[in-house]
């Protein structure tokens, strides 16, 4: 047996390696019949998308899939190889509450123990997840459904304009699509708040290799390898300046790639680093310290493809038709030079900043943890709404209940 019977709280995390196994399949299987929470890493964000999504845990990852983390009393990890970035540097905080079970299939990577008494399988993820099916595991509805009301509970914020970007792009994309997305911000905004319709859409991600411009080639990539199959490439501005070059390669072979720079006119990722840990001294990666971009509009015109400037993401509905037909196309969409990357699990301990309202932290865990029955919980959310308009957070919160209501009453 591998599942713990008398678990009460476990979930699933879901690494890349579920998909090189050709376990995709398997995995929406389990998840289905057990009903236990599946979370994933960056890489495999994709594998647990649409209604199902929880997001994914690590430094950059969704706040509700950290937090779930934290009260999860059984963690299967397969085919995820819990690296620094996934656990945080201090090991004790990863799962505190949780006992570890690891499938991998690469020997070294179990060799790293991230629990003390953690119990590793050596074993292809396909092969894991077909035993897991055969035991006996309960079913895990009223855990699952507490995620998800926790998740609905937060989902008001860590929204930075560069996610209402991603959100809005999520948004008109058709079921299944295949997006290819690049390194910096951008990569993890895509992780983050890209909801795929459907249940075969993909995220094209570099992941660790966090090498910048690898976008645009893996779209014409994807696009070739799906005899010529629309793909969304969605990039930094900076990215998209490192491999440019690409645009005659998609513009010659006539490739539905749909180019969406998400531009802050920043080495966005590398100017938040300056911002937060060198006390705001710049150097290249802003318009004032030294890195600038061209007009991408008038770079893809020259290569001949059709391209466009939004001002704003907003403006995005007016390029719908471009997302949609046969064509190659480029969206130059404006953002702020600052636009952040939330939340963050704070170095060295196990904050997630920014803070929540504590009222809210509270109230989260306490559903997580299953000490609130339901209706106490709708209470408690009532008064702490109310609380918190007088706090100033009327804007946020108003939304924040609607969506708790508004699942309330639809359940
Ligand atoms: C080839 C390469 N050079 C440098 C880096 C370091 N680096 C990581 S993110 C980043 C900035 C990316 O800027 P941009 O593409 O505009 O994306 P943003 O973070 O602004 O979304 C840099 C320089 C890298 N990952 N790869
Ligand atoms: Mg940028």
């Amino acid at each position: 047996m591998i599942f713990r019977s008398t678990s009460r709280r476990p979930v699933l995390i879901a690494g890349n390696g579920v998909r090189q196994a050709g376990a995709a399949e398997l995995l929406q299987e389990f998840a289905a019949k057990t009903d236990i929470p599946v979370l994933t890493t960056m890489n495999a964000v994709d594998l647990m998308q649409d209604d199902r999504k929880l997001g994914f845990i690590g430094v950059y990852g969704n706040r509700i899939a950290n937090m779930v983390m934290s009260e999860a009393d059984l963690v299967i990890a397969v085919g995820a190889r819990l690296g620094l970035r996934q656990i945080g540097n201090i090991r004790e905080y990863f799962a505190p509450k949780a006992c570890l079970i690891r499938a991998d299939i690469d020997q070294y990577e179990l060799s790293r123990s991230v629990k003390p008494d953690e119990e590793k399988h050596l074993t292809d993820a396909k092969e894991f997840l077909e035993d897991l099916l055969a035991e006996p595991v309960p079913k895990y509805t009223d855990w699952k459904e507490r995620c998800f009301r926790a998740r609905d509970m937060l989902s008001a914020y860590d929204r930075t304009e560069g996610n209402l970007c991603i959100e809005k792009i999520s948004s008109m994309l058709p079921p299944d699509p295949v997006v290819a997305v690049d390194v910096g911000q951008n990569q993890c905004w895509s992780a983050q708040s890209f909801t795929l319709k459907g249940t075969k859409g993909r995220l094209l991600i570099g992941g660790g290799y966090g090498s910048m411009g690898c976008a645009l080639p893996y779209a014409i990539g994807a696009s070739i390898a799906t005899g010529g199959g629309t793909v969304y490439c969605v990039t930094g501005d900076g990215g998209l300046q490192m491999n440019i070059q690409e645009l005659q390669t998609v513009a010659r072979e006539k490739l539905p790639v749909k180019i969406l720079v998400v531009n802050n006119h920043a080495l966005g990722k590398i100017s938040e680093i300056q911002a937060g840990s060198y006390g705001g001294r710049y150097a290249q990666t802003t318009g004032d310290s030294g890195y600038t971009v061209p007009d991408f509009a008038k770079v893809a015109e020259a290569y001949g493809i059709r391209a466009g400037s939004a001002a704003s993401y907003e403006e995005l509905d007016g390029y719908a038709g471009w997302l949609s037909d046969e064509g190659p196309a480029l969206v130059d969409i404006a953002i702020a030079e600052d636009s952040r990357l939330i939340p963050k699990v704070n170095w060295n301990s196990k904050e997630i900043r920014p803070l929540l309202p504590e009222k809210l932290e509270e109230t989260v865990r306490m559903v997580l943890s299953g000490k609130v029955p339901v209706e106490a919980e709708r209470k408690e959310n009532g008064n702490m709404d109310k609380k918190l308009i007088r706090g100033g957070y009327r804007g946020r919160i108003a939304v924040l209940h609607e969506r708790t209501y508004g699942k309330a009453v639809a359940a």
